[in-house]
């Protein structure tokens, strides 16, 4: 089996320290909690842009403050999110892949998102596509349900997107598809042969999918962004999240990729 890469999402774009206290904002609070990831097995982090005061924001000069404050104290791979948070405009959540970070996300379908809807139609994943292409940004495809990969396939067929391909299979939204392992097995078995995938499950189903996909040879992101409980009713903190599920994969005998192994697994700098 492949080296077990471990991504963290520290902050998401939903979450607030109303609900958890250790949610980082600024950027030298992302590069705080990248550091501790780091030291205890992360690889790499999917980071969200907020204010001060935790808006949500996806305004290039406040991902360039992230991205500066994490390199210059980490290898880790930095992952931009163009997700932000329901409602924005596509150009607004397209704005840090201007400033060619070494991976961002990329969902490939709409999905219910609670009370909301997280708007992701064809035109838009396209135009996505295509301007990380043009800036040798490498996708994350974030699939909220099954269908999720069919699309991202059939930009393959187009010649937009090209294979092998690194999934991130977001499961237990409210609106997308259910935490199961039944789901996760029937995710994964959905790839193209040379794709790799990774599971984030939310709330409480981030333990035990992330878990199964440790034995099945998929990779894990764990982090504040889809957790914010280490178990029922205690806050978590990112560095908890990564250090327990280190603990897991030295049980299950899986090494634990560093941000170079990464690299080298997803294909970067290729
Ligand atoms: N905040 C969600 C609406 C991503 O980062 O690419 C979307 C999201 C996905 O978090
Ligand atoms: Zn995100």
């Amino acid at each position: 089996m492949e080296k077990l890469i471990i991504t963290v999402a520290l902050n998401g774009a939903e979450v607030t320290r109303a609900k958890n206290p250790h949610i980082p904002y600024t950027a030298e609070e992302l590069a705080e909690d990248a550091v501790r990831c780091r030291q205890a097995g992360a690889a790499m982090v999917h980071v969200h842009g907020r204010l001060p005061d935790g808006t949500p924001t996806q305004d290039a000069g406040v991902y360039a403050g992230i991205l500066s404050a994490i390199r210059a104290r980490t290898d880790l791979i930095v992952q931009v999110s163009t997700g932000g948070a329901v409602g924005m405009t596509a150009e607004e959540r397209l704005a840090p892949v201007t400033l060619r970070p070494e991976m961002a996300s990329l969902t490939t379908g709409t999905v219910n998102f609670g009370d909301g809807v997280f708007s992701n139609p064809p035109d838009l994943i396209e135009q996505f596509a295509r301007t990380m292409r043009d800036h040798g940004v490498v996708p994350e495809i974030e699939c909220f349900d099954v269908g999720h990969i069919a699309n991202a396939l059939a930009l393959v067929k187009r010649g937009i997107l090209a294979l092998p391909l690194h999934f991130d299979f977001v499961m237990g939204v409210p609106g997308g598809i259910a935490p199961t392992v039944r789901n996760l097995v029937h995710m994964s078995e959905s790839l193209p042969p040379g794709c790799t995938w990774s599971v984030a499950g939310i709330g409480r189903a981030q333990l035990p999918l992330t878990t199964v996909a440790i034995a099945m040879g998929g990779h894990v992101r764990v982090g504040l962004e889809d957790n914010i409980y280490y178990t029922r009713g205690v806050p978590a903190t990112n560095v908890m999240l990564v250090e327990r599920i280190v603990r897991i994969a030295n049980e299950l005998g899986r090494a634990v990729a560093t941000p170079d192994d990464a690299r080298r697994i997803l294909g970067l700098g290729q």
